[in-house]
């Protein structure tokens, strides 16, 4: 089987990217993209999962027409969010996105059950109100029970094209339910929320072969003969496995894309008291290691400027703009709650500004440097504070996703972190569902191979750190402090 293909799901958009190697180099083809965003129906936000099913049919039919007849495939997804199905695997309701607001207090009701120190001891999770324990916690109770199981996202698509059902661990950490000591579902968060844990399939790890898609949907679409293989579903999963990193060099990684996420790959979780009180996360990644990072609101911020303003300005635009504008005017502290989803993201960055005494940001272009200056500088911070975390200095940054695409951003990360960056590939995600494939063949002999097959078959581009104009910093420090 020399054609593979990842079914790529972000939270922004979806696309289905062909891999193969040739000449002992990784190619990719994008064979189709479509857009992804949650809606509201009746006061609640929604994905929409039938959409997304539509989209991965018409991908494959594409890669038949590209001549495509058979392939391994595999599947990521934004984390966190879940289908409830019965018994015969039917959903119970349209799936929650996770900016969805029930969960607002749901973090507080949960600490009167078990303190927020007993939940970090147990799983290494940091507290996200949008966390699935939250998200379950917060559900209907009775719809909840009556749940024949839960399947988180890619789960579930894996289940409507096979009907296997499986609950793959990279993903399945996000849930802040699983134990790091016994690595399964924790009985006594489990019983906090009232459920079983039958309502949980068996976890299986990255590379597990599931046989072929459903006969009858594959013979209706006339698709390719697909060999399913679970991926590292958590798209932040799969990101970090295609970073182009030199083994033995000491880096760190960010994927750029609708969240930031800052950390480091390591072989033992860091859950102390320290890295609790600053909110660092200990997520499962393939092959036996953990994630140790960072969320940070990332390009969102800029998404919802750019959807609010009726798409009149390609990213690439709001780039040049933003290059044109005065640095550093105005800052905000991204990781503020206020810009999880707010009304009107330019209006909420302006007040964010007017309440912390700043000039305010009016045209598009002010608010759009504001917030690329602001990510540039959270990364200083959290990089600095990740190293001090746990121990270990940070060579380089090796930046991965849409966001590497950002040169003005990725000059202001190298500046703000005072380390060389490397940016790309853009299609890292992709790239590590493929890895996965890949190893599950035989195409590559270990995680090692593949990366270092693609650090030789993309570029990266390479940012080496200016100076900081004077008295950003302390500017910046006075803002997040508040
Ligand atoms: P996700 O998978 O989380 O939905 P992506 O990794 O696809 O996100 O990244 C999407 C982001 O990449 C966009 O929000 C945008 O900020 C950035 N981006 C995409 N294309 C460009 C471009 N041409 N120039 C600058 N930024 C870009
Ligand atoms: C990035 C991501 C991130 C999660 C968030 C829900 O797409 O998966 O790792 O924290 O979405």
């Amino acid at each position: 089987m020399d054609a593979h293909i990842a079914v790529d799901i972000g939270a922004s958009s979806g696309r289905l990217v062909l891999g193969r190697l040739k000449d002992s180099k990784l190619t990719l083809e994008e064979i189709h993209r479509f857009d992804n965003g949650f809606r509201e129906l009746d006061g609640s936000l929604y994905w929409d999962i039938e959409h997304l099913l539509e989209q991965i049919v018409a991908g494959l039919q594409a890669a038949k027409k590209a001549g495509v007849d058979s392939c391994t495939l595999g599947i990521d997804t934004w984390a966190v969010d879940y289908a409830l199905v019965d018994r015969e695997g039917r959903r119970l309701r349209e799936v929650y996105a996770y900016r969805d607001r029930r969960t607002d207090s749901a973090p507080a009701e949960l600490e009167k059950l078990i303190s927020r120190e007993a939940l970090y001891e147990k799983t290494g999770i940091q507290q996200l109100t949008f966390n699935t324990i939250y998200q379950l916690f917060a559900h209907d109770r009775e719809e909840r029970a009556r749940a024949d199981q839960v399947l988180l996202v890619p789960d579930y698509l894996y289940f409507r094209l096979s009907g296997r059902r499986i609950n793959e661990v990279t993903n399945a950490s996000t849930t802040q339910l699983l134990n790091l000591q016994s690595r399964d579902y924790d009985a006594e968060l489990l019983s906090i929320l009232g459920m079983r844990r039958e309502q949980f399939a068996a976890l299986t790890e990255p590379g597990t072969p599931l046989g072929g898609l459903d006969p009858a949907l594959q013979q209706r679409y006339d698709l390719p003969l697909c060999s399913l293989v679970v991926a590292a579903t958590h798209d932040t999963a799969s990101a970090v496995l295609g970073v182009p990193a030199r083994e033995g060099s000491s880096w760190a990684y960010l994927s750029s894309g609708t969240w930031s996420l800052l950390g480091v790959e390591r072989d033992q979780p860091l859950n102390t008291k320290e890295t609790m009180a600053a909110n660092y996360t200990n997520e499962w990644g393939a092959y036996g290691t953990y994630r140790f990072l960072k969320n940070i609101t990332g390009l969102w911020l800029i998404q919802e400027v750019r959807r609010q303003s009726g798409d009149r300005y390609s990213f690439a635009e709001l780039v040049q703009m933003a290059e044109q504008s005065e640095p550093y005017r105005s800052l905000i502290d991204c990781n503020d709650d206020r810009f999880l989803n707010p009304p009107d993201m330019a209006e909420e960055i302006r007040r964010f500004c007017r309440d912390t005494g700043q000039k305010v940001p009016e045209s598009v272009a002010q608010v759009a440097r504001c917030i690329f200056d602001s990510l540039a500088l959270s990364y200083g911070t959290y990089l600095d504070e990740l190293e001090t975390l746990t121990g270990e200095p940070v060579e380089v940054l090796h930046i991965v996703g849409g966001g590497a695409k950002n040169e003005l951003l990725c000059q202001l990360t190298a500046d703000a972190t005072g380390r060389e960056v490397c940016a790309g590939p853009v299609e890292s995600t992709a790239l590590g569902n493929l890895m996965v494939q890949m190893i599950q063949t035989g195409v590559f002999s270990d995680i090692h191979e593949a990366r270092r097959t693609v650090a030789e078959s993309f570029e990266v581009t390479r940012y080496i750190p200016g100076t900081l104009a004077a008295g950003v910093k302390e500017r910046w420090n006075r803002i997040v402090k508040k």
